[in-house]
């Protein structure tokens, strides 16, 4: 809606594959949010603007793909298609399989299809800040590269090391292979955007009519932590911090996820340059100074549950993010101002909400499985109310 906004001609290409998720997984989003069909036809009615959508598989429905870049021969494919939830790929082997199929046929098929067309079509890839891993780099992560000393001293300009946190964020790092190989065989185009976790529900076309609504994840697999805070305050359920609440992640707000695919969308790499990658974030910050300065706004007490993650306990991160902001996005930062609009939707919606669904439940592995599951059957009020120590 945002690109469309802005006067480019979109085509949403989707094989509904999160909602049927949703029915899987017996959660629903928060936010009543309608059928592309609806969704489409109120865009039209708002704004004059046609978005036409497609339902095609991009991991399976090849020939279709490669039929339907020959015909519309787009300048960009923004290339969204993956299942994008940590949690969900480590629930079991079927979902850590499913996440890797899926996501990397996608991503070779959409390669594979911009090379079969000969259109000469840009890929803008949503990647993740966790390809870099956490705690894995020496001071500032930088956006991709980094420059290295072979051993016998020859100096590379090579990708960031790969250092994923979960089978979700792995299959980001081998987009990454893949994108670097087609670069560099076919001068395939793509920009590679590594976001921070994305926090806040609508965008100023969302909020154009009520049809437009976004989706509001808020369960333990596909909810992200400060809107699952946000939520969980609205509900006066005390905060689900994990451990020690010391990881330090990278946050931008919904509506600069938009503007940053645009910027990335009309600025492509010149022909024969190499992947250009952009760290599509606004800032970092610690989950319990999150989950305190939430529970200061609101009054919500926090709970720090056993941590059904295997990740660092404690860790720093600063992150590079100077080429946005040289194209002219200026990233919002955490701001409780911006708190309020998530909380209005929270409220709004909030006898929607399962609590059943608040609690984790995917496990990275069987030891966290049985440490947390132990405590789960005391219910989220019983668990520890300090900072658990740091293992
Ligand atoms: N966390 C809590 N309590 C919660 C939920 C999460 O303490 O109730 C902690 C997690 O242990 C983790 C951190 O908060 O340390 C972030 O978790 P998250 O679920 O908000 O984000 P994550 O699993 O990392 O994944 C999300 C998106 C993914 C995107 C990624 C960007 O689902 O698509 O790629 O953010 S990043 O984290 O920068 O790699």
């Amino acid at each position: 809606m945002h690109l469309s906004d802005q006067g480019h001609d979109v085509i949403i290409v989707d094989n509904l594959s999160r909602r049927n998720i949703d029915n899987e997984l017996g959660a629903q989003s928060l936010t009543p949010i309608q059928t592309p069909q609806t969704r489409v036809k109120a865009w039209e009615e708002v704004t004059g603007k046609k978005i036409e959508f497609i339902n095609l598989d991009v991991a399976k429905d090849f020939d279709l793909l490669v039929q339907l870049f020959k015909q519309e021969k787009p300048d960009a494919v923004v290339h969204f298609a993956e299942q994008r939830a940590a949690p969900y790929s480590m629930k079991g082997a079927r979902q850590k399989r499913y996440t890797v199929d899926n996501n990397i046929s996608g991503t070779n098929n959409v390669c594979c299809a911009i090379i079969e067309s000969g259109v000469d079509i840009h890929v803008v890839h949503l990647g993740t800040m966790g390809v870099y891993g956490y705690g894995n780099s020496g001071g500032d992560i930088p956006e991709g590269y980094i420059d290295v000393i072979l051993p016998g001293g020859r100096e590379r300009n090579i990708l960031h090391p790969a250092y994923p946190g979960s089978v979700y964020h792995a299959t980001k790092c081998l987009d990454a292979l893949l994108f670097q190989f087609f670069n560099k065989n076919d001068g395939l185009k793509v920009t590679d955007l590594h976001q921070g976790i994305v926090w806040g529900t609508n965008t100023p076309q969302c909020m154009k009519d009520e049809r437009l609504i976004n989706r509001f994840d808020y369960d333990g697999d596909y909810g992200t932590v400060l809107n699952r805070f946000l939520m969980q305050a609205a509900l006066n359920v005390p905060l689900t911090v994990y451990g020690t609440g010391g990881q330090t992640r990278a946050f931008i707000h919904i509506t600069d996820t938009a503007k940053c695919v645009e910027a990335a969308v009309t600025n492509p790499p010149g022909a024969g340059e190499r992947v250009e990658i952009f760290n599509q974030v606004a800032e970092t910050c610690r989950v319990r100074d999150l989950a305190q300065m939430i529970a200061k706004k609101t009054g919500v007490s926090i709970n720090y549950l056993n941590n059904p993650r295997n990740e660092a306990a404690e860790n720093e991160l600063e992150v590079i993010n100077q080429k946005f902001k040289n194209l002219g996005v200026h990233p919002k930062t955490l701001d409780e101002g911006l708190f309020e609009e998530v909380i209005q939707i929270t409220e709004k919606f909030k006898d929607r909400c399962d609590t059943d669904l608040i609690i984790p439940k995917s496990y990275w592995n069987k030891n966290r499985a049985s440490t947390c599951t132990e405590k789960e059957s005391l219910g989220i009020e019983s668990v520890s109310s300090e900072p658990l120590p740091v293992k």
